[in-house]
C-alpha cells in the first residue's frame, strides 16, 4: 500500500538520533518494499551465516574475508570511487578489467549509477539533491536511502553532472550492460560454488557465509562512510561541513573514513594525508602504480593541505599524527 503524506510524516521524526534537527525535506517519503523486504532477508540471511560459522570450514571464512577485501578494496574504494568517481588517477586496462569484476563481486549497483550518485554526493551534500542526505539522519544516510524513492532533486540535479567521461570507457560500459549477468555469477555463485567444489564444503555454509554474510559486512562497512563518517569525528580541514575524520570507519572501509579530508580535497587519490595508516586502499594503489597498471596519480601539496586546515580547520589539524 502506497503511504499517505501523514503516515510519512509520523514514520520520519524531526531529529536524527545525535539530536541534531533533521533538515526539512518537504517530501512524503515512498518506501520500496520490495527493498525493506530484500535487505531485511538479506541482513537475516548474513546472521544464520554467522551462526554456521563455528562449524564451517576455515577455509571457508578466509574465502569470505578474501571476497570482502577484493570487491571492497578494488570494487568500491579504489574502483568505483577513487577512479571512476573522482579521477584521482588513471589505471591501464587490466587493472580496470579486474576492478570492474570486483564491483560485481560487490553488488553495490553498476559503476556508471554508483559514481553518479557519489558525484551527487559531493555535489550537492547535506542538501535534497544528495541521495544519501545525512542531514535526514543516520539510519537514512546509512541505508534508509536505499528503501525509499529517491527525492525529486537528486534526479533533477543530477542531471546537470557530467557523465561523459564514464560513457566513454567501453569497461564501464561493458560491465553496465552485463550487470545482472556478472552479479549472479561473480558475487553469488562462483562465492558459493568454489568452497563445494574446492574444499567440500555444504551448499548452506558456502552460500550463508561466502555469499550473505561477506555481502552485509561489506555493505555496511561502505555505509558507514555515509553514515558514521557524516557524523562523528574531528572535522582539521573544514569546520563547516559534516563529514568527519573518523578511526573506526577508516579501518573498516579501507581508508574511506579520513571523510573530512575526502570532501575538501575530493581530487586525492589518498583520500587522507596520513599515508597507508588505516588506508589500504592507497597501499593499493601504490602497489598498482609500482607495477606500471596505475599513472597519474593527483595529490593536494602539503603546503595547500596545512594552509587549508589553517583557515577553514576546527583546530585539531596535527593532533593525528
Ligand atoms: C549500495 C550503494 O549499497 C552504496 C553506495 C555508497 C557510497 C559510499 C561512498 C564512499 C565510499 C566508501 C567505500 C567503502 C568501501 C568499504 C570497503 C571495505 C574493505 N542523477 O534509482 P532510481 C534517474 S547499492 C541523475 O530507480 P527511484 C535516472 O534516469 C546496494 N539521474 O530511482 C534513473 O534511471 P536509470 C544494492 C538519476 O525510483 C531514474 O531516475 N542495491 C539519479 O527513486 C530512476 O532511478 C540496491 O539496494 C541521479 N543521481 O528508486 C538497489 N538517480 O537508473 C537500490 C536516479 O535507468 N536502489 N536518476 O538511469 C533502488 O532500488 C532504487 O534506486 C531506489 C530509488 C528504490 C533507491
Ligand atoms: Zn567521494
Ligand atoms: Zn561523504
Amino acid at each position: 500500500m502506497a503511504p499517505t503524506e501523514s503516515s510519512a510524516e509520523v514514520r520520519t521524526s524531526k531529529y536524527s538520533w545525535n539530536g541534531e534537527q533533521k533538515q526539512p525535506h518537504g517530501q512524503p517519503v515512498q518506501i520500496v518494499w520490495r527493498n525493506v523486504v530484500f535487505m531485511s532477508l538479506l541482513h537475516l540471511g548474513a546472521v544464520y551465516g554467522l551462526v554456521l560459522l563455528p562449524q564451517a570450514h576455515i577455509y571457508t571464512a578466509v574465502w569470505a574475508i578474501l571476497l570482502h577485501y577484493f570487491s571492497g578494496v578494488l570494487g568500491i574504494t579504489a574502483g568505483a570511487h577513487r577512479l571512476w568517481a573522482h579521477r584521482t588517477y588513471k589505471a591501464r586496462l587490466p587493472l580496470r578489467v579486474v576492478m570492474a569484476m570486483a564491483n560485481s563481486v560487490a553488488f553495490q549497483n553498476h559503476i556508471h549509477e554508483w559514481s553518479r550518485d557519489h558525484r551527487c554526493h559531493h555535489k550537492y551534500s547535506e542538501t535534497n539533491g544528495d541521495p544519501h542526505n545525512a542531514s535526514r539522519g543516520f539510519f537514512f544516510s546509512h541505508c534508509g536511502w536505499l528503501l525509499v524513492r529517491k527525492h525529486p532533486d537528486v534526479i533533477a540535479k543530477g542531471k546537470q553532472i557530467d557523465l561523459s567521461d564514464l560513457a566513454a570507457d567501453p569497461v564501464v560500459r561493458f560491465q553496465k550492460r552485463y550487470y545482472l549477468p556478472s552479479v549472479l555469477l561473480l558475487c553469488f555463485t562462483l562465492p558459493t560454488v568454489v568452497p563445494i567444489l574446492a574444499w567440500r564444503e555444504s551448499l548452506t555454509n558456502a552460500f550463508c557465509i561466502a555469499v550473505l554474510s561477506r555481502y552485509v559486512l561489506t555493505l555496511n562497512a561502505t555505509w558507514l562512510v555515509n553514515s558514521a563518517a557524516h557524523l562523528w569525528g574531528t572535522r582539521p580541514y573544514d569546520r563547516s561541513i559534516r563529514p568527519a575524520e573518523n578511526r573506526f570507519v577508516s579501518s573498516v572501509a579501507g581508508g574511506e573514513g579520513w571523510h573530512n579530508y575526502h570532501h575538501t580535497f575530493p581530487f586525492d587519490y589518498a583520500t587522507g594525508e596520513l599515508g597507508w595508516r588505516l588506508n589500504m586502499t592507497t597501499v593499493f594503489i601504490d602497489l598498482m602504480a609500482w607495477a606500471g597498471l596505475a599513472y597519474d596519480l593527483r595529490t593536494a601539496p602539503p603546503s595547500v593541505v596545512r594552509a587549508r586546515a589553517l583557515r577553514t580547520g576546527d583546530g585539531t589539524w596535527g593532533e593525528q599524527y
